[in-house]
């Protein structure tokens, strides 16, 4: 480590923040809160001091430009479609992302809610909680079942190995979708999301959000996954085209689904909500304190590996060439 007082740094932290994070900021860095990441909040004195930022939310290009003495933006979660790293990376601003240290939690949660959707046991639950199975009897037999199922992901990167070897455990054939076949994997490539929907009767998402896969699980792709098909997205909401998803949920084109997440978060279409063959978590993918906490810890970790050394953890693709200034 080198003898630099990071006491004298200043990290700006726009939004809410993760009170693991909070804890380690303020004893690490000078840490300044701001209400939320809006240009218009940035004042003399920030221009002239902010070298990091720690995102919880959407850092845009105009916010960067507000800051002209940034370095970094230390972004909490895998999925950092919310800053413009493209951005970032051509005006010389590192981004650093938190993966691995969550993949395994959000992997649980996928499984969670791929039995939830098919056994119904949030209904089963509130059935007892109602006290209707001591007055009607036992809660009725589920029509699906995973028994005889087969999956396939969309997005076979680290969580969607993880889910896939879960997959596996539990007897279900997989097969999967990405750009690229990922090399020393044996499960069955698909070239296109279509032609896996149509192989496959389960359909479990983890994309990332951004241009390359917006709105991409559409009307032809549930049709393609048919009238048993289960379709499942822990990745982000802005990859379904949620009114479609809705239309063939309700038409019974597929059988069901079971969503963590959502285009226009925290608003959940009223269409979604009104369907009983719909399981609809609120974003909890990685919501435990044990791996929330180890996020925080990679965020703050990268921003004193940055101002220390000059070398992040977990630098994002696009800024992977930026060097110290
Ligand atoms: P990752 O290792 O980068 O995996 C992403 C995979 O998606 C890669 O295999 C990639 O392969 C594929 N992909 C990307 N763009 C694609 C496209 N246009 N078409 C087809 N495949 C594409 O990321 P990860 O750690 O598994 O995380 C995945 C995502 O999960 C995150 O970005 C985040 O949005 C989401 N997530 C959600 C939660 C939650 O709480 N619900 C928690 C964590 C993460 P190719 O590059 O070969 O296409
Ligand atoms: C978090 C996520 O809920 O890591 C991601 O991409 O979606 C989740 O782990 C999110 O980042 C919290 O803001």
């Amino acid at each position: 480590m080198s003898g630099i007082d990071l006491k004298r740094i200043t990290v700006l932290v726009p939004g809410k923040l993760n009170d693991h994070a909070a804890r380690r900021l303020e004893r690490t860095f000078d840490m300044v809160p701001l209400d939320r990441a809006d240009p218009q909040l940035v004042t003399s004195e920030l221009t002239a001091k902010v070298r990091g930022i720690a995102a919880f939310g959407g850092i845009n290009a105009a916010f960067m430009d507000a800051l002209p003495k940034l370095e970094i933006v230390a972004s909490f979660g895998v999925g950092y479609d919310s800053v413009d790293a493209a951005h970032a990376g051509r005006q010389g601003i590192m981004v650093t992302n938190t993966p691995d240290v969550l993949t395994e939690e959000v992997a649980d949660t996928a499984m969670g809610l791929l039995l939830n959707t098919v056994r119904e046991f949030w209904r089963a639950e509130t059935y007892l909680r109602e006290g209707r199975w001591a007055k009607e009897g036992p809660y009725r037999l589920t029509p699906g079942t995973l028994r005889g199922r087969k999956a396939g992901i969309f997005g076979m990167g680290r969580i969607g190995q993880a889910i896939a070897r879960r997959l596996e455990a539990f007897g279900m054939p997989v097969a999967y979708h990405n750009r690229r076949l990922v090399d020393g994997l044996a499960y069955e490539y698909h070239p296109t999301l279509v032609s896996l929907a149509q192989s496959v009767d389960t359909l479990i998402s983890v994309v990332p959000g951004g241009a390359s896969t917006a709105k991409a699980v559409n009307a032809e792709v549930l049709d393609a996954l048919g009238r048993d098909g289960v379709f499942i997205n822990i990745g982000r909401g802005s990859t379904v085209d949620e009114a479609a998803l809705a239309a063939a949920l309700r038409e019974g084109r597929i059988f069901a689904a079971g969503l963590d997440v959502f285009a226009d978060e925290p608003h959940v279409p009223q269409a979604l909500i009104d369907l009983p063959n719909a399981s609809l978590l609120p974003h909890v993918g990685s919501a435990s304190i044990h791996t929330r906490n180890a996020m925080a810890d990679l965020v703050v970790d990268n921003l004193i590996a940055w101002f220390s050394e000059a070398k992040p953890i977990t630098a994002v693709p696009e800024t992977a060439h930026v060097k110290a200034r």
